[in-house]
């Protein structure tokens, strides 16, 4: 759409600003609230490699368990099978990564754009909710298939609700990492030689939601993230 900024932050990385519409985030803020409710919702998780987990949690269409890395039919605390992705969220999805390869072509005059950012078809959801408290320590993604992390598959994030301060970098320590402010609506996508890069969220902005959302939504004060992978 008109007026969106795009930032290609490194090689296969991109920062899509104010990129899901207030209807687009409205409704996905009552998706989640709806399947975050029912069997194989929202939960407190436990621990990963050193990276504690301040935050409530589901996934959609495969479980991850953080405690062990590990993929899975059902969630080990509970039993639970995870809720299908909604429909209009591959939709979304769908539209992030072409306008996102328009980007990369436009910056970078590659011919083939798939080299630096290859597509993908999510089949995990994981669905992160930050209170104003919530953090998460800097970690790589690579619990995914190897044949997914080989090629790079993108990870797409969805921001929506109160700001983050989002760290990344090529190596686990914070004073070597560079950071970017995560607005409602922004979408990061990281694939290609940025897919192992190490990433976390140091604080939640409070106060930063737009009045829309909330009025819309009741959202409560924190910060809604969604990341879709392909296993
Ligand atoms: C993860 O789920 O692995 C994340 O790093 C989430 C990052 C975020 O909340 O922006």
């Amino acid at each position: 759409a008109e007026g969106q900024i795009g930032n290609v932050l490194r090689p296969g990385m991109v920062l899509l600003k104010k990129y899901l519409s207030l209807a687009d985030q409205v409704k996905i803020v009552r998706a989640c609230r709806a399947l975050g409710l029912g069997s194989g919702g929202f939960y407190q998780p436990g621990y990963r490699d050193g990276a504690k987990l301040h935050l409530k949690m589901m996934c959609l269409g495969i479980n991850w368990d953080p405690e062990t890395g590990n993929y899975g039919d059902l969630r080990p605390i509970d039993r639970a099978v995870p809720p299908g992705i909604p429909r209009e969220f591959f939709q979304l999805v769908e539209k992030v990564i072409k306008d996102s390869h328009s980007l990369v072509q436009l910056k970078t005059k590659v011919s083939h754009v798939e080299h630096i950012l290859p597509s993908m078809k999510p089949n995990i959801c994981i669905v992160n909710f930050y209170s104003a408290s919530g953090r998460l320590g800097l970690h790589q993604d690579k619990d995914e298939s190897p044949e997914s992390l080989h090629k790079g598959l993108p990870v797409i994030s969805f921001s929506i609700g109160d700001a983050a301060e989002f760290l990344y970098g090529d190596q686990r320590e914070v004073d070597k990492a560079e950071m970017v402010e995560l607005e409602s609506g922004d979408v990061l996508v990281f694939g290609g030689s940025s897919r192992l890069i190490f990433h976390g969220v140091t604080a939640i902005k409070q106060k930063t939601a737009p009045g829309s959302l909330l009025e819309e939504t009741n959202l409560r004060p924190g910060r809604l993230n969604l990341t879709f992978r392909e296993y």
